[in-house]
């Protein structure tokens, strides 16, 4: 029976057709799954942070009501992406209790500060950037109310990226100070932004199990290279300077060459140890339990509501 089973998943895989919540699918696609889309939902949360940090400090109404958006955008991707975990048989407060006691990653990337104005516009340029190179993929993948997610929080993120670069543009083409300050955020967040793609493919233990299942259909270094090769242009346009001397365009690869990347670093971050991983935490901490109140008022508004149907 399961082996039958098997081969209808396998089939489905083949044909490039979705596996729906109610198909059978092996424990492990499941658990894979499980793992990488709430990371993926913590991310968006946790990722709220850095910028919500600048709402109340941008410069002007136009700056402030786009970052309001997105930082509501994040939290929408948040939600969405706990939903899509949720059709695999595990619930959001086994989720977020994963996060809020440490267990579960998410992105290294919010764990660095956001230190100047320039870097909300580096954060949508950059992280953003990577972020959509990465999910245009994963709207591709197999799964299917996780791929279905991306589409829409692709096209989020696609507004998300181009308010970043048109903030970096204007302040690179703006004064000496203000172009200072957006080369200061690329320097600071360009290594951070390339290694969100994942550690390189030969230290990928998930890698196997998610490419042949057809969760990632390409590696994390490809996604990493091509990134790269979309974003040198637009900081030359900007006239800023990437921070890495060794970057080239290499014309036999057809690719920009690239220096090392920091791993110890990486791990280091994920590992909890990044500049404000302990701030990041306790700051999720705090606002869960201050919002136990909300919950609990809806679970008694809902109790309420079963009870005057019921009668
Ligand atoms: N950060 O074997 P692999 C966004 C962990 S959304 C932390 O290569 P995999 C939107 C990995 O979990 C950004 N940990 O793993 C936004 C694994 O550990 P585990 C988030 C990382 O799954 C913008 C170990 O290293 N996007 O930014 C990271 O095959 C602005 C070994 O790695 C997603 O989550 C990392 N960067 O590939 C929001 C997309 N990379 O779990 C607000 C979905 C790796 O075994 C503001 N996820 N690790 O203990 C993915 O595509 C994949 O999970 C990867 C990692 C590519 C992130």
């Amino acid at each position: 029976m399961e082996a039958n089973q098997e081969k209808i998943f396998e089939e489905k895989l083949a044909k490039g057709l979705k596996i729906e919540p109610k198909d059978w699918m092996p424990e492990n696609y499941k658990k894979q799954l499980i793992r990488m889309i709430s990371q993926h939902a913590h991310s968006e949360i946790v990722g709220m942070l850095p910028e919500g940090n600048w709402i109340t400090r941008a410069p002007s109404l136009r700056r402030k009501s786009i970052l309001l958006a997105k930082v509501q955008d994040e939290a929408g991707h948040g939600l969405y992406l706990y939903s899509a975990a949720e059709t695999l048989g595990i619930d959001r407060e086994e989720l977020l209790d994963q996060l809020l006691t440490g267990k579960a990653k998410y992105s290294s990337i919010f764990n660095y500060p956001s230190l100047n104005w320039a870097d909300i516009g580096a954060i949508g340029w950059l992280v953003d950037g990577a972020a959509i190179m990465n999910q245009t993929m994963l709207a591709r993948g197999s799964y299917g109310p996780y791929s279905r997610a991306m589409i829409r929080i692709c096209k989020e993120e696609s507004f998300h990226n181009r308010q970043g670069y048109e903030l970096i543009l204007s302040m690179a083409k703006g004064t000496k100070e203000q172009k200072e300050m957006a080369q200061d955020a690329l320097n600071r967040w360009w290594w951070p932004s390339i290694m969100m793609f994942g550690p390189p493919d030969d230290m990928s233990p998930n890698s196997a199990d998610l490419v042949k299942w057809r969760v990632k259909l390409e590696s994390n270094d490809e996604l990493r290279q091509r990134f790269i090769d979309r974003t040198v242009p637009q900081a030359e346009f900007a006239g800023l300077v990437v921070p890495d001397k060794d970057l080239k365009w290499n014309a036999e690869r057809g690719h920009y060459d690239y220096g090392k990347i920091n791993w110890d670093e990486f791990f280091s971050v994920i590992k909890g140890n990044g500049p404000c991983n302990i701030e990041r935490l306790n700051t999720r901490q705090k606002a869960h339990n201050d919002g136990a109140w909300v919950r609990e008022a809806a679970m008694a508004y809902a109790a309420k509501q079963r009870k005057t149907v019921a009668a």
